[in-house]
């Protein structure tokens, strides 16, 4: 079948592009190459045809949606601080994208909508661990049009028939995570730093958590979603489903690189959050989930990853 990935460049989407590749679909990538990269494609060769362009302009939504039967929308601004900065611009990709992307898979008529939420939407909601129907707190314009999005994406589905899901990522991590900015993965900047023979640096006291989940997990949520029938218009956590603290992170990390005995720690972050973490109970038994890869297989992986890309 022919399959629409926007943001198909960047990091979860060039993985999931790989994965329906592999599994014999047609690929239609939109992306406007902000932050995705060509060379994400390299690996699924011509089954995967890229068109630069923004979720932003609904026309050229329109024109890369032709023929597909299902959408992913992975395009976003990813960035927390982005949003913060240009909140304007930010909303007319994260949100207006969004819009454009539901109403051009209306146009072709499309089966299936998969829409790319966030673990942001929660805020610092202390209801751990998170249920999809627990209180939204967004605290950041990201959150608020991740959270604004999944609410087109299930009135898409009330109103038109238009057949949608939402996965709410959690930290997820893995091959091709950029970590070319402060603002990016934890474990993206710890590897580049420890495999440069540099120390890394926690912010704060290093016992925060997070449920980070490997990216060929969530590869597997989005495959499942597009594919299990009776869950349109509902909301699933995708996490790895357990805590880790970054000192275990850094602990783990140090395992398989070495390094330094201790990190650096510095001043915490203001507004970080102290525990992040999901019950991933309806992604179970909606989609069939669980996840296969454990945080330190899923570190050792992607340090391998990154050591052959280099
Ligand atoms: C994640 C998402 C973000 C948003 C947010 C919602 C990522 C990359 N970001 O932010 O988009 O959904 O969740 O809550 O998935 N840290 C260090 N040293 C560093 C970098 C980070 O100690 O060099 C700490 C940071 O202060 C935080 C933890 O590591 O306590 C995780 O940071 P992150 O930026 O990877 O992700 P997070 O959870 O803040």
């Amino acid at each position: 079948m022919r399959v629409l990935v926007t943001g198909g460049a960047g990091f979860i989407g060039s993985n999931l592009v790989d994965a329906l590749v592999a599994r014999g679909d047609e690929v239609v990538v939109l992306d406007d190459l902000s932050t995705g990269k060509r060379e994400n494609l390299e690996a699924a060769g011509d089954r995967a045809r890229l068109i630069v362009g923004s979720v932003a302009d609904y026309d050229t939504v329109l024109a890369a949606a032709e023929g597909c039967e299902l959408v992913y929308h992975e395009a976003a601004v990813a960035s927390v601080q982005r949003t913060v900065e240009a909140p304007v611009e930010t909303n007319q990709v994260n949100l207006g994208g969004t819009l454009n992307v539901l109403e051009a898979a209306r146009a072709v008529k499309a089966r299936r909508v998969v829409f790319a939420g966030s673990a942001a939407t929660y805020g610092d909601n202390p209801d751990l661990p998170l249920r999809e129907d627990a209180k939204p707190r967004p605290q950041s314009p990201y959150a608020i049009e991740k959270l604004a999005s999944e609410q087109y994406v299930k009135v898409w589905a009330d109103l038109y028939g238009l057949e949608t899901v939402t996965l709410r990522y959690f930290n997820v991590f893995g091959p091709r995570q950029d970590p070319g900015s402060p603002y990016s993965g934890v474990i993206s900047i710890f590897v580049d730093r420890l495999l440069r023979g540099q120390v890394p640096t926690i912010f704060g006291d290093g016992e925060q958590t997070r449920d980070f989940v490997f990216v060929s997990d969530v590869v597997r949520a989005n495959l499942l979603a597009g594919t299990v029938d009776g869950v349109s218009g509902r909301v699933f956590n995708i996490a790895g489903g357990g805590p880790t603290s970054l000192n275990q992170l850094y602990g783990h990390l140090r395992s398989v690189i070495g390094g330094a005995e201790r990190p650096n720690y510095a001043e915490a972050r203001a507004g970080d959050i102290r525990h992040s973490l999901a019950n991933i109970d309806a992604a179970h038994e909606g989609l069939g989930y669980r996840p296969g890869v454990p945080v330190a297989e899923g570190l050792a992986r992607l340090v391998e990853a990154v050591r052959a890309a280099r």
